[in-house]
């Protein structure tokens, strides 16, 4: 087994336009190699702080994974769970396993042979599919709108945009331009991240009804389950949210609250096995799903949900895999090799800042 970690994006420019270092995503793979030399791949992330801490602990719980047999997952990741215990069941505990518990689910596929959607089950061999990177806050609505028409060439079934300015005129300025270059009917969302109060947050959901928006996401607080769930019984417009949360009992709490749509990360959620029992959970009480980030893992999860789903493009990570996935008439396409279908990059190698290795290669 192979712990390696370092930045998904190294240089980016600035808004100046001059080429600066980025601090950018810090991303941590796990390769898993079994006895008879099959190996899967896995991944988790961190945003700003956490990084270091993260990786520290991934490799103070690997130990526990040698000599098991790598196809008994639950009983791995409750085993990895337990040795970090103490330090918690969420957040950068359940992150750390993330790595080896999307590795695992990777190597059991392939060693079916086949994608990871078709050996959970799929429901479609294609999810629905928006982007997000074209619309953020900073952006100057000229350069959103332009975007916005580079996005709908590329193929897209969806735009994100950006709200939350300090004041609620930019934002209806804004979404009104873009509903109006769209056109009705053409799916578009947005995403607050967490800036509204209760208070502010219903003012907001109300002037937005009329653009016919197809989710409002994160209107509150990351944590405050029942804010979204009032907002989602309030308003016609559906509410979505849950990026930020990462254990399924958190999940589990938002699910219960009445959000419309779920958005779990299965990076920050502990991997594939906690996304699967949200899954499960979102099916029975009606939720609808679009998964936040790492669409090379939620393709496949999404395309194995009961209802269609939305898959969020981010390019960020695609200098990171030989592969790239295929976004034809508004939807991603599932690959059809084994696994996630992903193999690591140069670019990858070169990006990686530290290692650990534990275990014999067979
Ligand atoms: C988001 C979060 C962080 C960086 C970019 C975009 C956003 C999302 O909340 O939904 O992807
Ligand atoms: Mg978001």
């Amino acid at each position: 087994m192979r712990l390696a970690t370092g930045h998904a994006r190294e240089r980016c420019q600035g808004a100046d336009g001059a080429a600066k270092a980025h601090d950018g995503d810090r991303l941590y793979f796990c390769e898993i190699t079994a006895q008879s030399g099959a190996s899967g791949i896995g991944f988790g992330y961190s945003k700003r702080a956490g990084g270091p801490g993260l990786f520290a602990h991934a490799q103070e719980i690997a130990p526990n994974a040698i000599g098991e047999d790598a196809n008994d997952i639950a009983k791995l990741w409750t085993k990895l769970m337990w040795s970090g215990a103490s330090m918690g069941r969420s957040g950068l505990t359940s992150q750390a396993i993330s790595p080896f518990d999307t590795a695992l689910w990777d190597l059991k596929a392939k060693r079916a042979g086949l994608p990871l959607a078709k050996l959970l089950g799929a429901h479609r061999d294609s999810v629905l599919c928006y982007n997000t990177s074209g619309g953020f806050l900073h952006t100057p609505l000229p350069q959103v709108l332009k975007n916005v028409e580079i996005s709908r060439e590329s193929g897209i079934g969806g735009i994100k945009l950006k709200v939350g300015h300090p004041d609620l005129k930019v934002d209806i300025e804004r979404v009104s331009s873009v509903r109006k270059l769209l056109g009705d009917g053409f799916p578009l969302m947005v995403d607050a991240n967490q800036q509204w109060d209760r208070i502010s947050a219903t003012r907001a959901c109300r002037a937005l009804e009329e653009y016919d928006l197809t989710w409002i996401e994160e209107p509150l607080d990351a944590m405050d389950f029942e804010g979204h769930g009032q907002l989602a019984q309030r308003f016609d417009t559906p509410i979505a949210t849950g990026e930020m949360l990462t254990s399924f009992n958190e999940h589990a709490q938002l699910i219960e609250a009445g959000t419309d749509f779920i958005q779990p990360d299965a990076p920050r959620v502990g991997g594939i096995s906690p996304f699967l029992q949200i899954m499960q959970l979102a099916d029975y009480k009606g939720r609808m799903l679009a998964p936040h980030f790492a669409m090379e893992i939620h393709l496949h999860l999404s395309a194995a949900y009961p209802r269609e789903s939305w898959l969020e493009h981010f390019e960020w990570l695609a200098p990171l895999f030989n592969e790239q996935l295929m976004l034809k008439n508004g939807r991603m396409h599932l690959p059809d090799r084994p696994g996630f279908g992903f193999t690591l990059s140069e670019q990858a190698h070169r990006w990686t800042r530290g290692t650990a290795e534990f275990g014999k290669r067979p």
